[in-house]
């Protein structure tokens, strides 16, 4: 006892426990300040002292009618956000003619047809936002702050803003259990258990994150839907939701189980031509409208990787979405009906069979259903090309689908901004009409005149504190937001945009973050799936490469089965020689597809088989482009770590470091990813990893011996 006594007293001790405190006080010290829960709704002071007194002399006195339910809460937003930014009290006035920012309608105000915009001007030292409705009242007040967080003056406003698009959604693929399918962020937001009674905070900070980018419609359930979602206790806790997020202008739809009527009533079929099931769909219609009046429709994933569908009674899927947008009519509800289908015991292969089933259906989808289209013919790879489906229904509305989770470019860990993925889908021209028929004019409506027009991501959200996992995985929820109200928009504006008002004003720091962030995605092609390579993932999970899976049930699902490598070369031949899916493209892309000579390098390999020693444009063989693309990759993200660290002063140390440590898992995943495929490959090519490239440090046999069975997201 006398002797522990002394011990503890000792000077020996107390270095220890001193070195212990500074140790404990410097890991304390990486997680304070901005963890980014408030996202790019941080409203700090505005630092520039001119630019906040200009502000403060705009702002000093707000008139706004507070009787909607949206007048209230951008009361709110505006409480939260004007003393933040401004560092003093703004004053609400009941007398317009006392202030100097006026929120008000102005019913003849016709900015735009879905009365959505709004207009922001600046006349004689009084701001006026006016707007034909509430919502767009609301989206001003954000475009106003968003004005001022990213330090620009509001001296001489003269904005008109209307969205491109009439639904701009999230799909979440959430299960009931709080499972996220392919999410990395933690478990669903949702928690259907507590609801309706328990309306978590996060259910409003996420609708006012989701209002202050413009989406206007949410599904909280996963397309691998369970038909529980519809039963009468389910439905009230939709409600509860659909409450929270209607001042926020967001629509409440949900994702159906097409077998719904058998499931949940027991009806001895589902078939969509059968009169019992198409009045079980009215009913249901009619029951939810009844709690839900502006509920926005249903999301339908059928018959697709197991789901049930209209196919189950040999019906294609007009006749199915078609019913449904019948029992949803009456209310003003709309179908989503999802073309990402590859059947069981189909002859073509995988990256046609959208195109094959749903183009002879052109013209012959009710006008409250919109066929939501996959980016690419595949499925959410780092690189496919624009899927064929774009141009080749001028009859049918077409959705775009989006992926926001990162299931194909690094899970939570990986820094992928994807704006710039986004955009290259959305201005690349299908020329399937004359000179700029873009994909974003099909969905924008303006090519066909489609009566509805949508664009969706799925999510990236869970209840991890920063929501998204990794802190620039928000990017990718706001430019998603940001690009289905104006698909003209540049993703490097957008990325601007989102890190002055997240991470820093600095602007030579801004600078070069906005640059690592256009970066980011190229650098994931390439250490992943470059020249056209796609699919390469380990099975299930997704985690990390897996090129040489050739064993499992169905063909399509083995990465062999993409990338086709052999002695004589590698690359699937999807030309008029090949699977012919160069076919499904306007004749100006065959033209092109059909040729490897005029393929971009960076489909080569999505459209040819090409020998190892094939001469690239550059003069060098594949096989060395090939490695130099994998190494390439990987060094970038060496080099982006490196830019993060050098900018550590500039960001809040909580922010900076999920970054860092992000980024020293992404640098580790991407030489795992380069070494894996090249030493794969190589089995082929016979061909050696040239001189002067770091050699790998294992064996392929250590890679493909590596198991994940706990890795997140699977389905
Ligand atoms: O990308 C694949 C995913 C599945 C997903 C499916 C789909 C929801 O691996 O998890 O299921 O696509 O889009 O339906």
């Amino acid at each position: 006892m006398k002797q522990s006594f002394s011990f503890f007293r000792s000077g020996v001790f107390a270095v220890i426990i001193s070195l212990f405190m500074q140790q404990a006080q410097a890991n304390l010290a990486d997680f304070q300040g901005e963890d980014g829960y408030r996202l790019w709704l941080k409203y700090e002071l505005v630092d520039n002292v001119q630019l906040r007194a200009n502000y403060t002399k705009h702002l000093s006195t707000v008139y706004l009618d507070t009787s909607s339910g949206t007048g209230k809460v951008i009361q709110q937003e505006l409480q939260l956000a004007l003393p933040a930014l401004l560092g003093t009290e703004v004053r609400f006035t009941a007398k317009r003619s006392q202030a100097s920012l006026v929120i008000a309608l102005t019913p003849t105000l016709k900015v735009d047809p879905l009365n959505e915009g709004f207009a922001i001007k600046t006349q004689q030292g009084l701001i006026r936002i006016s707007a034909e409705n509430p919502v767009g009242l609301l989206y001003g007040t954000f475009h106003l702050l968003r004005l001022m967080q990213t330090e620009q003056s509001l001296a001489k406003l003269d904005v008109e803003q209307s969205p491109k698009i009439q639904l701009r959604m999230l799909n979440h693929w959430d299960d009931l259990d709080r499972h996220t399918e392919r999410g990395f962020a933690g478990e669903s937001i949702f928690d259907w258990h507590k609801l309706p009674d328990y309306k978590e905070q996060r259910y409003y900070d996420y609708a006012r994150a989701n209002a202050s980018i413009g989406i206007n419609g949410v599904v909280p359930i996963n397309v691998n839907s369970n038909a529980l979602i519809l039963s009468p206790a389910y439905l009230h806790k939709v409600q509860a939701l659909a409450d929270i997020f209607r001042p926020y202008g967001i629509k409440v739809y949900l994702s159906i189980k097409f077998s719904s009527p058998q499931q949940l009533d027991g009806l001895p079929t589902s078939d969509p031509l059968d009169p019992d099931v198409q009045l079980w769909w009215q009913n249901k219609a009619a029951e939810i409208y009844q709690l839900i009046p502006d509920f926005g429709g249903f999301l339908v994933k059928a018959n697709s990787e197991g789901q049930p569908g209209p196919g189950d009674y040999g019906r294609t899927h007009d006749l199915g979405a078609n019913m449904l947008a019948k029992a949803l009519k009456p209310y003003g509800g709309n179908v989503l009906w999802r073309a990402f289908v590859y059947a069981h015991d189909s002859e073509y292969e995988r990256s046609l069979q959208a195109y094959s089933e749903f183009v002879p259906l052109d013209g012959k989808f009710d006008s409250n259903v919109s066929v939501q289209v996959k980016n690419g013919p595949i499925d959410f790879q780092p690189r496919e090309p624009f899927s064929p489906l774009f141009g080749a229904m001028p009859k049918t509305s077409l959705a775009m689908e989006f992926q926001v989770t990162q299931e194909y470019l690094g899970f939570s860990t990986h820094l992928a901004y994807l704006g710039t993925m986004y955009k290259e889908v959305l201005d690349a021209d299908t020329h399937t009409q004359d000179k700029g028929s873009t994909v974003a004019k099909v969905i924008d409506g303006s090519l066909s005149k489609a009566p509805l027009t949508v664009m969706a991501g799925v999510a990236n959200i869970g209840t991890d504190r920063n929501w998204t996992g990794h802190i620039f995985g928000q990017a990718n929820w706001y430019v998603l937001g940001r690009l289905a109200w104006d698909h003209n928009l540049g993703a490097e504006q957008i990325a601007q945009e989102w890190v002055a008002m997240t991470l820093t004003h600095d602007a030579k720091a801004s600078e070069k973050i906005v640059a690592l962030m256009m970066r980011s995605r190229e650098n994931i092609v390439n250490y992943m799936t470059p020249l056209g390579l796609h699919h390469l993932m380990d099975t299930g999970h997704h985690y990390g490469p897996g090129p040489w899976v050739d064993n499992l049930g169905r063909a399509d699902w083995n990465p062999t089965y993409y990338h086709r490598a052999d002695e004589n070369g590698i690359g699937l031949d999807r030309t008029s020689k090949g699977t012919n899916a160069v076919s499904q493209y306007a004749p100006y892309w065959q033209a092109i597809f059909n040729d490897p000579q005029k393929t971009p390098d960076n489909l080569l390999l999505w459209f040819h088989h090409l020998p190892w020693d094939y001469k690239m444009r550059s003069g060098k063989t594949l096989w060395l482009e090939l490695v130099e693309h994998y190494y390439s990759g990987a060094a970038a993200v060496e080099a982006m770590q490196n830019q993060w660290l050098a900018l550590k002063n500039k960001i809040e140390p909580n922010q900076f470091n999920q970054v860092r440590m992000a980024l020293a898992i992404q640098v580790k995943e991407a030489k795992w990813w380069r070494d894996a495929c090249i030493l794969y490959f190589q089995t082929y090519s016979k061909l050696p990893i040239p001189k002067g490239f770091e050699q790998p440090k294992h064996s392929l046999e250590y890679y493909q011996s590596l198991t994940f069975p706990y890795a997140p997201g699977q389905g």
